[in-house]
């Protein structure tokens, strides 16, 4: 994963300081190319360990059209939680302490993190036991779920990863294998609008290739993720479509070092990559719709330690 530790050089070395939406502030660049071979190895990370667990869950929650935190919840993958409870934390019918600016504060200020790890235990409880609850506040709005699975029109709803399989199944050559949700109609009503927007698979030699553009990269803390993701995606579509697997190509829109983040960045960097995994997937007898958490995994992963950030809500 040379590629990764070459991004995060590149922008310490030519980024601008740049304000962000979240306060937190950050170093950046607009424009940005890598490319992964799958045929070397599963993408994970090995300079820092990375939850796959989680990728999986929720690359599977994508997969199945769901955009409520709760299944992820209850699958303990955390990832989205901050998202879900700043819908909550902003409604009328919240009544608990003050958690404005909830994310940035808690890591400036000891006593406001406990209140607000108190508040957001009690919210994710109140999700996994109060059905209407969380509909009403765990659901982030047509985020990607929604926009592959049902895209809606006047005339009822577009499956983009059903048509796009089929696509690729009954027609490899077309250069319109794309998958998009960006959905200009509806990116209001998001929780926090796609981040990796639109994608273009591509076939060639019988192996499956996919390039992703992604509007906004948190070079440290997304970028990972979304990178195992979407190799990940690919595999499985390979799968499905008896194809061998190509490259991710990973286009990146604003990459950003969170200021927060340049020292562990500077720590992965005096690390050295490992071998790259593999990846393991049970599919026999299901379609990759079908597919749970554990039927996924990779082997062979022995990863530099877990570096610790905190996130830009
Ligand atoms: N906001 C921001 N500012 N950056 C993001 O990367 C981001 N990603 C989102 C939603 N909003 C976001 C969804 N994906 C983590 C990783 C990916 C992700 C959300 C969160 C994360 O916190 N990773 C930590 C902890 C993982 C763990 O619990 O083990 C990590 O160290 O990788
Ligand atoms: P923005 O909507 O203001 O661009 O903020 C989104 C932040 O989340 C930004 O730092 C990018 C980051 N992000 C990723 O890097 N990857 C992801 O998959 C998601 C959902 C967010």
């Amino acid at each position: 994963m040379k590629q990764y530790l070459e991004l995060c050089q590149y922008v310490l070395d030519n980024g601008t300081q740049k304000g962000d939406r979240t306060g937190t502030g950050t170093i950046s660049t607009f424009g940005y190319q890598m490319r992964f071979d799958l045929q070397k190895g599963f993408p994970l990370l090995t300079t820092k360990k990375t939850a796959f667990r989680l990728i999986t869950s929720e690359l599977l929650w994508f997969l199945k059209g769901d955009t409520n935190v709760r299944t992820l919840i209850q699958e303990r993958n955390p990832i989205w939680d901050e998202w879900a409870f700043e819908q909550w934390v902003n409604s009328e019918e919240y009544t608990g302490p003050d958690m404005t600016d909830f994310g940035l504060r808690a890591t400036k200020d000891d006593e406001f993190a406990k209140v607000y790890k108190q508040e957001m235990d009690a919210f994710k409880q109140r999700v996994v036991e109060d059905q209407a609850f969380a509909n009403k506040y765990a659901d982030l709005g047509p985020v990607y779920g929604k926009q592959w699975r049902s895209w809606a029109t006047e005339n009822g709803t577009i499956d983009q990863i059903k048509n796009v399989i089929d696509s690729i199944k009954n027609n490899p050559n077309s250069r319109r294998h794309i998958v998009t949700a960006w959905n200009p109609a509806e990116v209001d009503d998001m929780a926090l609008p796609p981040c990796h927007a639109l994608f273009q698979f591509y076939v060639a030699d019988g192996k499956l290739s996919c390039q992703l553009y992604q509007r906004s990269a948190d070079i440290f803390l997304g970028v990972p993720f979304n990178i195992a993701s979407y190799a990940l995606l690919i595999h499985l579509i390979a799968l499905e479509c008896e194809l061998e697997v190509g490259e991710f190509i990973h286009t990146l829109g604003d990459a950003h070092i969170y200021s927060n983040h340049v020292e562990q960045v500077k720590e992965q960097l005096q690390r050295e990559p490992k071998t790259l995994p593999t990846l393991r997937v049970n599919i026999e007898g299901k379609s990759i719709f079908d597919l749970e958490t554990k039927d996924i995994s990779v082997e062979g992963y022995d990863p530099h330690p877990r570096i610790k950030a905190p996130i830009a809500v």
